[in-house]
C-alpha cells in the first residue's frame, strides 16, 4: 500500500482519463496498470454506458490498482457512484452541474475528496473558479475527436493568470504539441487517446511524466 496522499493534488502532473470506447478494444483493466506503471497521476473512469454494475466492477478494479500505486482515483459524472466506490472524488461536466451542482456534490463527498469541473471557455473558467472545486480543467485545446470544437493555445496564459487553483489542460495533447503547452508554463496535463492507443503505454506515459517533471510539476 502506498503512503501517498492521493486526495491531495500537489506535485500531480499526468492525468489519463480512462474511456473504454478509445481503446482499440484492449483491456481496460490492462491499459489502466500500463499506465499507472509508466507513472500517471492521477485515472478518471469515463464511462458513458456502461450499468450499475458493471462501473463498480470496473471501478472496484480500479481504484484497487490505484490505491497499491499511489494513484488518484477519480469518477466521472457521478458523485454517488464516487462515495460508493470510496475514490479520491469526482470529475462533472458542465451539464453535469445542471443535476447535481457542485455544493449537493461536496455534501456527498465531503471535504477531503477531490471535485474537478471542466470548463470550455475563458468566462466558464472565470465562473467556475468561484465554485468549490479542487480543479479545473481547460480544453479541448487541440482538435480531438472526442469534441468537435477546440479552444486552441492562445487563452491558456490568461487561464493560468486567473488560477486559483490546479488547471488541467486537456484536448489532443500529444508529444508533437506537447512543447506548445510546456512553453505556456503547462505543468498538469490530461490525456485520452495519446496514452490509451499508445503501442507502448507505460513508456508514453513514462514520456510525458519526464517532460512534466523538467516543466516544474503541479503547485
Ligand atoms: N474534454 C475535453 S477534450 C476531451 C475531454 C474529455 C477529450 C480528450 O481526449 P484526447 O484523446 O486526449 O484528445
Ligand atoms: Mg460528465
Amino acid at each position: 500500500m502506498s503512503t501517498v496522499n492521493t486526495r491531495s493534488l500537489k506535485d500531480r502532473s499526468l492525468y489519463l482519463v480512462l474511456t473504454e470506447e478509445y481503446g482499440n478494444g484492449r483491456s481496460l483493466r490492462e491499459i489502466a496498470a500500463e499506465a499507472v506503471a509508466g507513472g500517471i497521476d492521477l485515472l478518471q473512469m469515463r464511462e458513458k454506458s456502461k450499468s450499475r454494475e458493471e462501473l463498480l466492477r470496473l471501478g472496484g478494479d480500479l481504484a484497487a490498482l490505484c490505491r497499491r500505486n499511489g494513484v488518484t482515483f477519480i469518477v466521472n459524472d457521478d458523485p454517488l457512484l464516487a462515495a460508493e466506490l470510496d475514490a479520491d472524488g469526482v470529475h462533472l461536466g458542465q451539464e453535469d452541474l445542471q443535476r447535481c451542482p457542485v455544493d449537493r456534490a461536496r455534501e456527498i463527498l465531503g471535504r477531503d475528496r477531490i471535485i474537478g469541473i471542466s470548463t470550455h471557455s475563458v468566462e466558464q473558467f472565470r465562473r467556475a473558479s468561484g465554485l468549490d472545486a479542487d480543479y479545473l480543467a481547460f480544453g479541448p485545446i487541440f482538435p480531438t475527436r472526442t469534441k468537435d470544437y477546440s479552444i486552441g493555445t492562445a487563452e491558456i496564459r490568461e487561464v493560468l493568470r486567473l488560477a486559483t487553483k490546479p488547471v488541467v489542460f486537456i484536448g489532443g495533447v500529444n508529444p508533437a504539441n506537447f512543447e506548445i503547452l510546456r512553453k505556456e508554463g503547462v505543468t498538469f496535463v490530461a490525456l485520452i487517446r495519446d496514452i490509451m492507443q499508445a503501442q507502448d503505454i507505460a513508456a508514453r506515459a513514462g514520456w510525458y511524466k519526464e517532460q512534466l517533471k523538467k516543466a516544474g510539476g503541479t503547485r
